[in-house]
């Protein structure tokens, strides 16, 4: 081999491409056996003409992606009785609300759309290392019950919600939904945490002014949150601000109350990597746990037309992703991805990034050890009926 070779293998060697091939070795297949073993008894066995033996007649697994009866998050169990819910380690649940949009309606469809989405993802990263259905105990609890036209009785559904999770140690994931639900999911967790609460928020939107409209709109949930006695201003870091759909009353609320503020300028100046460091800083700082709430808008339009209020100059989605790992690898208690718009989505390339910052992030959440604690095991799964 020539010195160039050689030195090639070296870079190989410490990149993580190279561990992560290492790393797939150490997952379990324990569900992925399991689920195959309940296909061929419930599905019947496949037809003699198909060589592999694995195959049922009726699909009642993973594959194929495109078949089955895939209408949950990342084909996660379905929990009907909430009752149960802290068997689980992870709650998926939707919050479709679009009272609070002011221009483009239709988040009332993003928990769908991103449900939808996720039949392209398996439930194996490569580059994290992580087998969420091996890894995790994740269920899909299915949506709130909102009220349409009348947001304030939608709010509590949804705080009611987001409390009956968070309270039994369950880790919340809400799929919006537009950003008026930021303020009721803070407001249901925060009762619960015994210290203060800080908020890492994505957006390109300040969404702090009292009311937008007359009302609580989806431009205002931070006021709201941040009036919590535990959930102090201080402890908000908004990242992606920018452009020209910035109201100026929700400026003056940040600049008085005391938000962190960086902008896709400040992000191209210092670096994802100084971002997520500062904004871990400040979100944690004196805080007991730290929530996420990502508004998928923060993407550049480009990359995300399914939303209420697109906004060019934003974040490409390699930044947003490593700023979600880098974050996720510090802890949190829950987050929520918000104003996935469906029907004004192409080729669900929005509903795709909105499924991959939950997906990155639970990965991380995972792979650092802040979930999946709980083993996989057959008492603890929960396909479908028990036997
Ligand atoms: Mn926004």
């Amino acid at each position: 081999m020539s010195e160039q070779g050689h030195s090639h293998s070296d870079a190989f060697a410490q990149s993580e491409g190279r561990w992560a091939q290492e790393a797939e070795a150490a997952i379990s297949l324990f569900r992925h056996d399991e689920e195959i073993e309940r296909g061929l008894a419930f599905g019947l066995s496949g037809s003699p003409t198909l060589v592999d033996r694995t195959i049922p007649t009726f699909s009642r697994g993973e594959l194929p992606h495109f078949a089955g009866e895939r209408g949950t998050f990342l084909n996660a169990p379905y929990l009907e009785d909430v009752n149960q819910v802290d068997d689980a380690e992870v709650a998926i649940f939707g919050a479709p609300v679009d009272a609070g949009t002011t221009y483009r309606p239709g988040t009332r469809f993003g928990p769908q759309g991103i449900r939808r989405s996720t039949n392209l993802f398996g439930t194996y990263c490569y580059e994290l290392g992580v087998d969420l259905r091996e890894q995790l105990n994740m269920v899909d609890i299915g949506d709130v019950f909102t009220i349409p036209g009348n947001l304030e009785k939608s709010f509590d559904q949804i705080s009611q919600a987001i409390s009956h999770v968070y309270s039994r140690g369950v880790f919340p994931v809400v799929l919006g939904g537009d950003h008026s639900i930021g303020y009721p999911t803070i407001r249901g967790i925060a009762p619960h945490v015994d210290g203060n609460i800080g908020i890492i928020h994505f957006d390109r939107h300040v969404d702090t002014q009292e009311t937008d409209l007359d009302e609580r709109m989806h431009t205002t949930p931070w006021f709201h949150a941040t009036n919590i006695a535990n959930a102090p201003a201080t402890n908000l870091v908004q990242i992606g601000i920018g452009g020209w759909q910035s109201p100026r009353a929700g400026v003056k609320v940040g600049r008085e109350r005391g938000t962190s503020i960086m902008t896709i300028g400040d992000v191209e100046r210092v670096g994802v990597e100084k971002i997520a460091e500062t904004a871990l800083e400040l979100a944690w700082k004196g805080a007991k746990a730290v929530y996420l709430s990502f508004d998928i808008d923060v993407l550049d339009a480009g990359f995300v037309p399914g939303t209420g209020w697109p906004e060019p100059g934003g974040l490409l989605p390699r930044e947003a992703l490593n700023l979600i790992r880098l974050i996720s690898a510090a802890g949190l208690s829950g987050l929520e991805i918000v104003e996935c718009s469906p029907p004004y989505d192409w080729a669900e390339q929005t509903a795709l990034m909105s499924s991959r910052i939950v997906l990155d992030s639970l990965g991380v959440l995972v792979r650092e050890g802040h979930l999946g604690k709980k083993p996989a095991a057959r008492d603890r799964h929960a396909w479908g009926p028990q036997a």
